[in-house]
């Protein structure tokens, strides 16, 4: 996932914080320090590092939580709201008709950027043109004249031209038919009065309904200035920070860009047109922090082939801690995809998983494999023994044993498995807020983080 270092080391925070026994003067003021150090390595701002720390104790020693909530998920929501403060406004670009230019640096990822949202669009339905308005680059043209042949959209360039505006203008031109134009421009090494008087003029004569700025993520809060000078300059509507993957500068360009007050709409996480996720601040600082994001969750049961009724069934299965190992096998089966699991377990809210319930990579990563033995395992079982594995004794496990040729420490970390899943899915089924939570989002609901904050949350 993206912002691995700080996810990793935030969970680490806030479970501390749940394991705490209570939240007195001297662990406020160690989680404030943590969470400093957290934010510096993501490349945070100091100035803004040390308001954020301020704030966080203050509000942590005189605010009391609200009634039903426990002092440690208070904290946890206080560190929630004041890191999304940090993220910047939450807002989307619209589907719809409408001309897009792409502004920035060299190599900040603009021309990926454009074939990434042309994809976007298209996948809604909508008809989409790509604007070759970088004259300067000589393979600038046939880079996006490639890009949108494989990407089957529309393209106007002029390969001789070297006047940004003519093009900009024929272009508009030829595509007027076509629903979302996007205009692709030039980069340079630093933001010359040359870079940005050619782009005001450009801007004139496109008269774009959205200005994004694309940004790469390893800036880090480098990205502020220049986000100030084009915003200055052109005014940017809404920026896509790039490179997200493999960077620990994510925050900082986050954080950085935010301070323009323009929404951030998309991250770029890997070089392949599909690696763009829509940015949401709150969804995204929730799964970094592993308070859960179902909608994610929800999308990527869609990308599976899991439909929304079988994964509605399988949850309210899992969550009724009634099942059985059948049942296991099936979730086993249906999840133990490749990738699946590791993203899954990433949108699972972390904090409201009972103690020990803690999945980690290599439990995933051996999933598969341990599917197969399991399979192996449950063939020699009866039909009785899977419905009712508590019938399952010290001479049955043999039997099993001998029956499909494991031993029969095999065995017994299988029931093992499937006794402590069973617990961990019990504690689950008390916990009000997520299976609410979780049945709105299968209904297509509109239940947030809120509900994993406690009642009436931020
Ligand atoms: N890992 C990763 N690489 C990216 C991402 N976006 C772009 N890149 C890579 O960054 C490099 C530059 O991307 P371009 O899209 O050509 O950047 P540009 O801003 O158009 O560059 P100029 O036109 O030269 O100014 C390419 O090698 C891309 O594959 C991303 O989200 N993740
Ligand atoms: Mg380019």
């Amino acid at each position: 996932m993206v912002l691995d270092s700080f996810a990793t080391s935030i969970r680490e925070t806030l479970r501390r914080i749940a394991g705490s026994s209570h939240i007195d003067p001297e662990t406020i003021k160690e989680v404030s320090k943590e969470i400093q150090r957290i934010l510096l390595k993501a490349d945070v701002n100091v100035k803004l590092t040390l308001e954020l720390a301020r704030t966080l104790e203050k509000r942590a020693s005189e605010e009391k939580p609200p009634s039903g909530m426990v002092e440690q998920d208070f904290l946890v929501r206080i560190i929630y709201e004041e890191l999304l403060k940090i993220m910047g406004e939450e807002s989307k670009l619209e589907i719809k008709p409408q001309t897009i230019m792409l502004v920035g640096l060299y190599g900040q990822g603009k021309t990926t950027s454009a074939g990434k949202l042309s994809k976007f669009f298209t996948k809604k339905g909508l008809s989409v043109g790509l604007i070759a308005a970088d004259v300067h680059r000589v393979a600038a043209y046939n880079q996006l004249e490639q890009l949108s042949k494989q990407l089957n959209v529309s393209f106007y360039g002029k390969e001789k031209e070297k006047d940004p505006v003519k093009v900009v203008r024929e272009g508009l031109k030829e595509l007027s038919q076509i629903q979302v134009k996007i205009v692709d421009t030039s980069g340079r090494d630093s933001l010359d009065d040359e870079l940005i008087s050619e782009i005001k003029e450009l801007r004139k004569a496109v008269n774009p309904d959205e200005v994004l700025f694309v940004l790469d993520a390893t800036m880090g809060q480098q990205a502020g200035n220049q986000a100030r000078t084009l915003n200055d300059a052109v005014g940017i509507t809404g920026v896509i920070i790039s490179k997200m993957d493999g960077t620990g500068k994510g925050g900082g360009a986050l954080s950085a860009v935010a301070s323009i007050r323009q929404p951030v709409y998309f991250i770029g996480t890997g070089e392949h047109l599909e690696d763009m996720e829509i940015f949401n601040p709150k969804r995204f600082l929730s799964r970094l922090m592993g308070l859960g994001d179902l909608e994610s969750l929800m999308q990527f049961a869609e990308e599976s082939d899991i439909s929304p009724e079988e994964a509605e069934k399988t949850m309210s299965k899992l969550m009724s801690g009634k099942f059985n190992l059948k049942d296991m096998y099936e979730i086993w089966e249906k999840f133990a995809q490749p990738g699946l699991m590791r993203k899954i377990v990433d949108s699972l809210p972390i904090n409201k998983m009972p103690a020990g319930a803690k999945i980690d990579g290599s439990v995933l990563d051996s999933a598969e494999e341990k599917l197969k033995v399991y399979r192996t395992i449950m063939d020699s079982m009866t039909f009785t023994e899977l419905e009712e594995p508590d019938v399952i004794n010290a001479s049955r496990i043999s039997r099993i044993a001998r029956g499909c040729g494991r031993n029969e420490a095999d065995v017994r970390s299988l029931l093992r498995e499937y006794k402590a899943m069973k617990k961990n899915m019990k504690a689950m089924q008390g916990n009000r807020n997520l299976k609410k939570m979780l049945k709105a989002q299968f209904r297509g609901g509109d239940f947030g983080l809120e509900n994993v904050l406690g009642e009436g949350g931020s």
